[in-house]
């Protein structure tokens, strides 16, 4: 039996090293690094990013979601409408078509959670639960970044006015 033995604990080592903090499963979907900046004083919004990937055979979406820090979840897209960045919510949700990974960064698709409670601070975490039409709710842990934190690019219309 030593063989298999050793064959079980290996492949033990495998899924447990597969897997790691900030990195969530949901069915067919890898959702991984949730992330948030710190909120400028006054601001009542944050957007939230990570990335989705899809392992199955049929595409999902986000479609939506809630958070401890606030009242409202939104999932946005960015374009550029005659040079300015604009943001609205995506009609539908987030599709994340088999075989792709979306990545939700600054500059691109977001969540936008509307009404925080509290103003966020880097290395502040928050608990937010996501709703995806096929995987189902997932339960993710936000890491809080310091502001100046882009992931590429900048995003002026995050200047929130809304
Ligand atoms: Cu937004």
């Amino acid at each position: 039996m030593r063989p298999s033995f050793f064959f079980f604990a290996a492949t033990f080592g495998l899924a447990v090293t597969a897997v790691s903090a900030g990195d969530y499963k949901a069915g067919s979907l890898d959702i991984s690094d949730p992330w948030s900046r710190a909120t400028p004083k006054g601001s009542s919004v944050a957007a939230g990013y990570m990335k989705i990937t899809n392992n199955g055979w049929t595409p999902d979406r986000l479609t939506s979601g809630s958070s401890d820090v606030a009242s409202k979840f939104e999932v946005h897209e960015m374009n550029m409408e005659s040079g300015v960045a604009k943001m609205r919510p995506i009609k539908g949700g987030l599709e994340i078509k088999p075989g792709e990974t979306v990545e939700l960064k600054p500059g691109s698709f977001h969540v936008m959670f509307g009404g925080l409670k509290k103003p966020l601070s880097a290395g502040d975490h928050f608990k937010a639960t996501l709703v995806f039409e096929k995987a189902g709710t997932v339960n993710v842990d936000y890491d809080v970044r310091a502001m100046g934190s882009e992931g590429g690019g900048s995003m002026p219309g995050m200047k929130m006015g809304h």
